[in-house]
């Protein structure tokens, strides 16, 4: 047995495997589908990116937890099925559910079956999301340990511009010069884009347990009902503002295009499937949102675009070492997508302000 044989039979050593191929969009992770014969279930098998991810067992035992903690809650609700609304990840023979194979590390769960992510929704689908998200956050209020940071200050802005920043005064591959102007319209910004960590350093902004990568394709629909099932990629979830993970959708369901769209004549914010994100968001989330949190949604909507571009730029100046890319200039297309998103946003940030007073909860 050689590669994927071997890690696969770490997993199922009933074997039954039928076909291995590759799943998703991601950016981070490389994620396959294993199909079997006879076994009632396919599953999806994860090589997780350890540059990125640096402690495993810190990343598996906060996923444990957080799907302990969700699976405890659905039963408590009485939700059926509950294979299809909670991630199961499979342990191999020594209880890990994660297996090194000398060279990368491996994990896999369950697949749902008759489900399915998309990279763009409707208002209808939006609202859905929202509600599920604020739901996901609200049933993650009471977890009784404190989850590790799988990636230290991950949604933290000031580390954000500081990287940003370092990698332009390293430029190790001479590509600052060329984007003066992109770095100049994010300077411009940057002292006022950290306001959540100005806010909690006062003590007036808590951290929450967020997912903290609510891209519209981390949530799994039913095929047929278009209900959701299950919010998944659960790498990211830790302690963070709420910003995050109404940001982080937004960005990606509120844009008429793909993040790394090139036409930005193209990109424009979709007020629709905002209302539609902030009702059922709010509808959920609501109950247990602080007055300043509710009241800086809006900025917290602009802060993602914004963090995002300080990201993939920094990539691109590092030389693309984060991010998979497809072509050379694909991150400095992706900045300059998010940078455009950012200002249609913010175009319409005292129409969102409106909108969110009209529909707070009381
Ligand atoms: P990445 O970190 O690469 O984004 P994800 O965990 O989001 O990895 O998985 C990539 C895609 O695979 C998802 O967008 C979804 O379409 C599909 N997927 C992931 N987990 C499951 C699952 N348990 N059941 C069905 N489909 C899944
Ligand atoms: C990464 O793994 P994926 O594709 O869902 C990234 C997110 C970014 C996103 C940009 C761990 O998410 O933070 O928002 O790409 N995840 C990590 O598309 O950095
Ligand atoms: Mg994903």
């Amino acid at each position: 047995m050689k590669g994927l044989d071997i890690v696969i039979y770490h997993f199922l050593p009933q074997g039954g495997v039928e076909e291995v191929r590759p799943l998703g969009n991601g950016l981070i992770n490389d994620t396959y589908i294993v199909k079997t014969a006879g076994s009632g279930h396919d599953y999806v098998l994860q090589r997780i990116n350890n540059a990125i991810f640096k402690d495993v067992g810190l990343l598996q035992s906060n996923i444990e937890a957080v799907t302990a903690h969700l699976r405890e809650k659905e039963l408590a609700a009485g939700t059926p099925d509950i294979d299809r609304h909670v991630l199961r990840f499979i342990s191999g023979a020594d209880g890990k559910t994660f297996f090194h194979d000398g060279e990368s590390y491996w994990r896999m769960m369950v697949f749902i079956p008759g489900s399915k992510s998309y990279e763009s929704v409707t208002p209808e689908y939006s609202r859905i999301a929202g509600q599920a998200f604020g739901r996901f956050q609200a049933m993650l209020c009471d977890l009784p340990q404190r989850l590790g940071e799988t990636i230290p200050d991950f949604h933290n802005m000031e580390l954000r511009i500081r990287q940003l920043r370092d990698a332009v005064a390293a430029d190790p591959v001479g590509r600052a010069a060329s984007v003066a102007g992109i770095l100049a319209d994010i300077e411009r910004r940057a002292d006022a884009m950290c306001f959540a960590e100005r806010l909690h350093r006062k003590g007036v902004l808590p951290k929450r347990v967020c997912h903290c990568d609510t891209k519209v394709n981390n949530m799994l629909f039913d095929s047929s009902t278009g209900e959701v099932l299950c919010v998944i990629d659960l790498d990211t979830v830790m302690p963070s503002y709420i910003f995050s993970d109404v940001g982080d959708f937004l960005r990606t369901a509120a844009n008429t295009v793909a993040e790394d769209d090139p036409a930005l004549e193209k990109v424009e914010f979709r007020m629709d499937i905002f209302k539609a994100f902030m009702a059922g968001y709010l509808d959920s989330a609501g109950v247990f949102l602080t007055s300043k949190e509710l009241e800086l949604l809006p900025e917290g909507a602009a802060m993602f675009p914004y963090m995002q571009a300080v990201r993939f730029l920094a990539d691109y100046i590092n030389g693309d070492t984060y991010y998979k890319t497809s072509y050379p200039e694909h991150n400095l297309v992706r900045t300059r997508n998010q940078m455009r998103l950012l200002e249609c946003i913010e175009a319409v940030i005292p129409q969102m302000r409106e909108y969110i007073k009209g529909i707070i909860p009381s």
